[in-house]
């Protein structure tokens, strides 16, 4: 590793990243109102913490309440400032074991993406099952995967053209969308509540913002390639999660196309010897 990158890896610590260029990112290493996210309902003092850079939310049953009454938390935070967007992605790693009994009721795990417009993007998450909701006038998308494991979860949306839904890195939908997002006043909302099943919900990371252009390994879309930037690439680099790798002749996945300089759509050390070349130490 070369001197400039071993700086580079002590910025990015000392950064621990957020809101920067074209991109924000909580990385659920501290809780979310300390990092301006609203909080919007708590109910029933729920126990949440932060572990190993995860964001846990333990859901259970309310004291003196008969279910459906269990404990819940949401928050929520602006997207104002990425009105207009032309290519938009919002990317979460989410685990929880949650039961999917627990979906019609908006629970165990929610996630959405909402505007006082017609454009919404809608998630409750159970642990082997997600409900995707547009629109209450369109079918009910259903989503199936491996139960109690952490789920990459990415919606990419291109103004009024196309949207594109991602669950471990395979198109699970895509479609026209009802018009662009983010428009109308949009934000997102995240968090978990316990109806008649109590759960744990874990938050590995929830990412939003342009997405950055294949191969250019600027993954924040402002024009250099740092430390900030080193952050993400050496995620594609070291990734393994469910259908998502890193290393030769795996596929990194839609959210690792940025590191992928030789087209091939795996990140290896080829791409990195790229990104070293690339790169700029620039703020
Ligand atoms: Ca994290
Ligand atoms: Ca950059
Ligand atoms: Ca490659």
């Amino acid at each position: 590793m070369s001197a400039r990158l071993g700086i580079a890896i002590a910025i990015v610590l000392v950064l621990g990243v957020r809101t920067f260029g074209a991109v924000y990112s909580y990385e659920c290493d501290s809780l979310p109102e300390e990092t301006g996210w609203t909080l919007l309902e708590r109910w029933c003092e729920p126990e949440e913490w932060i572990a190993d850079g995860r964001f846990y939310q333990r859901m259970q049953f309310c004291p003196g309440y008969d279910p459906p009454a269990g404990q819940a938390v949401f928050y929520g935070r602006s997207l104002g400032s990425f009105v207009g967007s032309e290519r938009f992605f919002v990317e979460w790693r989410i685990q929880t074991d949650g039961h999917r009994s627990e979906i019609p009721f908006g629970a165990p795990a929610v996630f959405s993406a909402w505007s006082s417009g017609s454009v919404d993007y809608r998630f409750a998450i159970a642990s082997d099952q997600a409900r995707f909701v547009r629109d209450n006038r369109l079918p009910i998308v259903w989503v199936e995967f491996p139960p109690i494991a952490p789920h990459t979860f990415r919606l990419e949306m291109s103004g009024s053209d196309l949207y594109r839904l991602y669950v471990d890195g395979v198109v699970v939908d895509s479609g026209t969308p009802e018009g662009p997002y983010p428009s109308s006043t949009p934000a997102v909302n995240i968090g978990a509540a316990a109806q008649f099943v109590e759960s744990t919900t874990i938050w590995d990371y929830i990412r939003w913002g342009d997405i950055p252009f294949d191969g250019s390994g600027d993954f924040d879309s402002d024009d250099d390639i740092d430390g900030r930037d080193f952050y993400f690439f050496h995620e594609c680099l070291s990734n393994h999660r469910l259908g998502i790798n890193g290393g030769p002749d795996q596929d990194a996945g839609p959210g690792c196309r940025f590191a992928d300089f030789d087209d091939d759509t795996d990140v290896d050390l080829l791409d990195f010897a790229e990104f070293q070349l690339m790169f700029t130490g620039g703020e």
